[in-house]
């Protein structure tokens, strides 16, 4: 190889060129086929000479340039940036069954008899989005609250596996929006705890928060030091890719450059697609990542795109999760926490025990009655059990392993916060701190206002809010509109970008809603549904807070406990107060109707049968927008009975009860809904 450095800027950007044509072509065969041509110092030389002539011609580095994959400069914060498409969640199944009832909705959805699944390995990893314009990466990002993720490109740029440029392969697509999932091997986790260990550094629980952890780094150095990889898995935004089948579309990304994970299957019934990812219940131990389930997805894409998303997950794919473990460990504290009700929460510190994928160190006992019944005492060995990402629960005590030196339990007889007498109402399970200026209450009723299916700010962690409860710059919520980014800077950890972001974001949630806001304020048992069905129903706060607990106990779905609630919230001129300061910041209290909310079907029960030209949910939707219910079981008390084609025995039930039947068409006429 040539070493002399090139005398001219012409020379060096042919011989840059060269080489990262060279490199891109090795690193292919190295990191995503896993059959390198050169030894890894033949490689090493490819990529010292292309540096060695970029530092001769600095104004030759492009950020493509493989040699930009060692990580540059360390950020101040990552900037928020919108997906090109939304990146959803999948829905859970858990056991074969769940997946027959998928499987049963998205044939009653596309109305046809056998659907095509591709089945596919479900990485526990981070998952990411990737842009490529023509040809060229130009943005990762994570997933974030599935509209905006954060750009995390530089450290994305770090991953070997990554094309940098994609391969020709009869076209590149002039725009390709593509995800993954960001994953640590399993040995490279063992690696880097290990040398923690050695450093005395505290240890990371499992590979998907070490890789979450590598990914978020502010400095790209470190995240190239850690050996992250990733499998590409689906699409976003493209132009000009030209598949009709997911399984089409895998096949494509691997022959553009990307990795993808060699062990999806087609089937064409819901069993062998059932026995497919129950088979890898064991055989996952002996893979080198680890797997939190399976992912099955309709394989057609325009069947995919007929189906449609529900608020939260696409109609079109599921994840079947493993089936729950348990496992034996030792509590070694118990400790309790003052929730945002001024409810204690005791939670057992765990003996670090390794469960259905990830390390449990915490288990919540839920309350005094929870840990009394159970007796579990400071010492004790207990079987503990975690299904998903659900919280572990301490199932029993093994009594036969006491020794005698463990120690019972006592609730603390004053607040650990506020030092203030805690109480127990007759008839209430919780301990609470009744003192309404407990530091606690306002810290965990400011995590919720500002919680993902709340307001939803980004940036604004415990961390965060403690800082400034503890700096005075907050009373309460409303508070957060008028912080500016010159004061945040002086808080501990908060640079300036960050603090931009972080009064952008704050800016940008005055846009969220009634719902939101409804549920960010965190009325008693007026929780994300409860609040989307009254901002449904009144549109702005002010008619919401006329309505007394007579008219709101009329309303479908709202209990006696959650109408009571809710009166007596607004009935309080405190809180009525507080209201015009949360409007005063320009927060939007209103709501856009979804459907003009007739209450025509008020009181109507209706049940659906067989196959609708129209998804379930959105039948669903039309009658509960009308004011109806819609039940799963004929009976007397059943309205109306919605028949489409191939309707079986509830059809008969309901002609056998004398209860109306409709057509789709009658149906249609019904909610008001034409043919599309
Ligand atoms: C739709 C499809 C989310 C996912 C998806 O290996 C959607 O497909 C998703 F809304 O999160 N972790 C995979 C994996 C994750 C997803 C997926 N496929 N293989 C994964």
């Amino acid at each position: 190889m040539n070493t002399s450095i090139p005398a001219s800027l012409a020379a060096a950007a042919q011989a840059i060129d060269d080489l990262k044509k060279t490199i891109h072509y090795h690193s292919h065969r190295y990191y995503v086929l896993d059959n390198p041509e050169l030894s890894d110092s033949e490689y090493d030389q490819l990529l010292r000479r292309l540096i060695d002539v970029e530092t001769a011609y600095p104004s030759l580095i492009t950020p493509d340039s493989p040699s930009q994959r060692v990580g540059g400069v360390p950020a101040d914060g990552f900037e928020r940036v919108a997906h090109l498409t939304p990146m959803f969640s999948l829905g859970n199944a858990f056991s074969a069954g769940e997946l027959s009832s998928f499987d049963a909705r998205v044939r009653s959805g596309l109305d046809i008899a056998e659907v095509e699944y591709v089945v596919e390995l479900k990485i526990d990893g981070l998952a990411m989005n990737l842009v490529y314009e023509n040809g060229r990466l130009t943005r990762g990002a994570t997933r974030g609250d599935g509209t905006y993720g954060e750009d995390v490109t530089t450290n994305i740029r770090t991953i070997r596996s990554v094309p940098l440029v994609l391969q020709d392969e009869g076209g590149i697509p002039p725009l390709l929006e593509v995800r993954g999932e960001v994953y640590l091997p399993r040995r490279e986790f063992d690696r880097l705890n290990a040398l923690r260990e050695k450093a005395g550094e505290a240890l990371m629980a499992n590979p998907r928060n070490a890789a979450a952890g590598s990914i978020r780094q502010l400095d790209p150095k470190i995240t190239a030091e850690r050996a992250l990889d990733i499998f590409m898995h689906g699409l976003g935004t493209e132009e000009g890719l030209g598949v009709d089948t997911h399984s089409a579309m895998l096949e494509k990304l691997q022959l553009l450059g990307f990795k993808i994970n060699p062990h999806y299957r087609l089937f064409n019934n819901i069993d062998d697609v059932a026995a497919y990812c129950e088979s890898w219940a064991e055989k996952r131990v002996d893979l080198p990542y680890d797997i939190d389930g399976l992912v099955v997805k309709v394989n057609n894409l325009a069947s995919q795109r007929a189906l449609g998303s529900t608020a939260k997950d696409p109609r079109w794919a599921i994840a079947y999760k493993f089936p729950a473990e348990q496992g034996t460990t030792v509590v070694e504290d118990i400790f309790v926490r003052v929730g945002r009700t001024g409810a204690l929460t005791p939670t057992a510190i765990l003996r670090p025990v390794r469960l259905a994928g990830s390390t449990v160190s915490r288990a919540t006992l839920h309350n005094a009655d929870f840990i009394e019944e159970k007796d579990i005492r400071i010492g004790d060995t207990v079987i503990v059990h975690k299904a998903g990402e659900i919280i572990p629960e301490v199932i029993s005590v093994i009594t036969n392993r006491r020794t005698g030196s463990e120690v019972p339990f006592i609730m603390p007889a004053t607040c650990p916060e506020c030092d203030k007498p805690i109480v127990r109402e007759p008839g209430e399970v919780a301990h609470k701190c009744v003192n309404p200026h407990c530091p606690a209450l306002l810290r965990e009723g400011l995590i919720h206002f500002v919680s993902r299916d709340a307001m939803n700010i980004d940036g604004l962690g415990p961390a965060v809010i403690a800082s400034l409860l503890e700096a005075g710059l907050v009373q309460d919520a409303a508070d957060l509109y008028s912080l500016k980014p010159e004061v945040l800077v002086a808080l501990d950890r908060m640079g300036e970008k960050s603090a931009n972001n972080l009064v952008a974001a704050i800016a940008a949630s005055k846009e969220a809603g009634l719902a939101r806001a409804l549920f960010a304020l965190g009325i008693r048992y007026v929780g994300a549904k409860a609040s989307t069905i009254l901002a449904q129903r009144y549109g702005d706060i002010d008619k919401l807070a006329e309505a007394g607990i007579e008219e709101l106990m009329t309303i479908d779905e709202i209990g006696p406990k959650i109408a009571e609630s809710a009166a007596s919230y607004f009935a309080d001129p405190d809180n009525l107060a507080y209201i015009e300061k949360l409007k005063a910041t320009g927060i939007k209290l209103t709501e856009e109707r979804k459907a003009a909310v007739s209450q025509e079907l008020a009181g109507k029960t209706f049940v659906l049968t067989g196959t609708l030209s129209m998804a379930r949910k959105e039948a669903e939707a039309l009658i509960s927008a009308c004011g109806g219910k819609v039940s799963s079981a004929v009976s007397k008390k059943t309205s109306y009975v919605v028949a489409g084609t191939e309707a079986g025995s509830k059809l008969d039930k309901a002609n056998e009860l004398g209860i109306t039947v409709l057509d789709e068409e009658q149906f249609r006429a019904l909610v008001q809904k034409p043919q599309a």
